[in-house]
């Protein structure tokens, strides 16, 4: 019986303990060994043939680079996306956007250490972004206007988009399937072959899709999430995820300075004087009372 590893390849869709792995040219269904075993799109994972004809028995998997994951309902996470280069975060006109939201997106991005980028989608609707967009931009993150529906700005995102992994996240109805659909050559196809083969599977409405951009890269379509909150395990992380906190935070008084109340803080003195923006310092401060809350109700639910 023929049991040597085929080598790794890499999760390109997952739905429980099946899923979808992608090995040199070929794409083949798995089955994950073990009721231990996780994987999520964008997984490096080990595997030998399962014995099924054109099946794959996934043995491992690899250690990440990085995890997307948000909170899930028992005070625990849940796993998004691993080994992401890129986080693209699409808003449009319509639907409003949420920077908050949007915020929260880019923290992730920060804290997992993958570069982030802002799509303005739909700019045939309105080809004016708001002033927040403009506002994250002078903060340093590039911002490429697009319209899935006239092709504008599709190929300067394709260049955009490195060899590695990236992930397109953002509200419901922002266009980040049709963008996809632009993208990428046979993305119909692949999302239909995938949703036959999870119909043996569960969890199918949740699933993370990633397409082959051809350039080596990898697209990750993902359901719209409606109120994306980053796992943060550490509050005193969570200024990592807004950059012009993290570049004053070595001049406040205290090392440890959370940049609420403690005196002599470099954070809110540039609140105040106009440096760093209201907006910004007020989503900060909901994003550590949001990782707070959720710590808190850890310990509770661990007594
Ligand atoms: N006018 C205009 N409409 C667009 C554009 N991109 C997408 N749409 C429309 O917006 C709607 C939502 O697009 P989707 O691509 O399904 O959005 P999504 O972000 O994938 O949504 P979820 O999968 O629910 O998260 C569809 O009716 C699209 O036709 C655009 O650039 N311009
Ligand atoms: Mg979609
Ligand atoms: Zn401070």
């Amino acid at each position: 019986m023929p049991h040597s590893s085929t080598g790794t390849a890499t999760v390109i869709a997952s739905y429980g303990q099946r899923g979808v792995l992608h090995a040199d040219d070929i794409r083949l269904p798995y089955l994950l060994k073990g009721r231990k075993l996780r994987a999520v799109c964008g997984d490096r994972v080990t595997w030998i043939p399962s014995g099924n004809d054109g099946e794959a028995l996934v043995t491992a998997v690899l250690a990440r680079d990085n995890v997307l994951e948000r909170p899930d309902s028992r005070g625990g996470s849940e796993a998004l996306a691993a080994n992401l280069t890129t986080l693209a975060v699409i808003l449009a006109p319509e639907p409003a956007p949420d920077f908050f939201i949007a915020d929260r997106f880019i923290a992730a991005a920060e804290i997992m250490q993958a570069r982030c980028l802002l799509v303005w989608n739909k700019n045939d609707l309105s080809g004016v972004p708001p002033t927040e967009l403009d506002a994250l931009q002078k903060l340093g993150y590039d911002v490429v206007p697009t319209s899935a529906t006239t092709g504008v700005g599709i190929a300067e995102l394709r260049r955009s988009l490195d060899a590695g992994i990236s992930m397109l996240v953002g509200q419901s109805g922002v266009g980040k399937s049709s963008l996809i659909n632009q993208l990428v050559e046979d993305a119909n196809v692949l999302t239909g072959q995938l949703s036959d083969i999870s119909r043996e599977g569960r969890h199918t409405t949740t699933a993370s899709i990633a397409h082959d951009l051809g350039n080596g890269g990898l697209l990750v379509d993902s359901p719209g999430i409606r109120d994306f909150v980053p796992t943060i395990n550490d509050v005193s992380k969570t200024q990592i995820g807004y950059t012009e906190i993290v570049a004053r935070a070595d001049q406040c008084r205290f090392a440890d300075c959370q940049h609420t109340r403690e005196p002599n803080c470099a954070v809110r003195a540039a609140v105040e004087n106009g440096d760093i923006s209201e907006r910004r310092y007020e989503s900060y401060k909901r994003l550590l009372n949001l990782s707070k809350q959720r710590l808190q109700r850890m310990e509770r639910t661990r007594q």
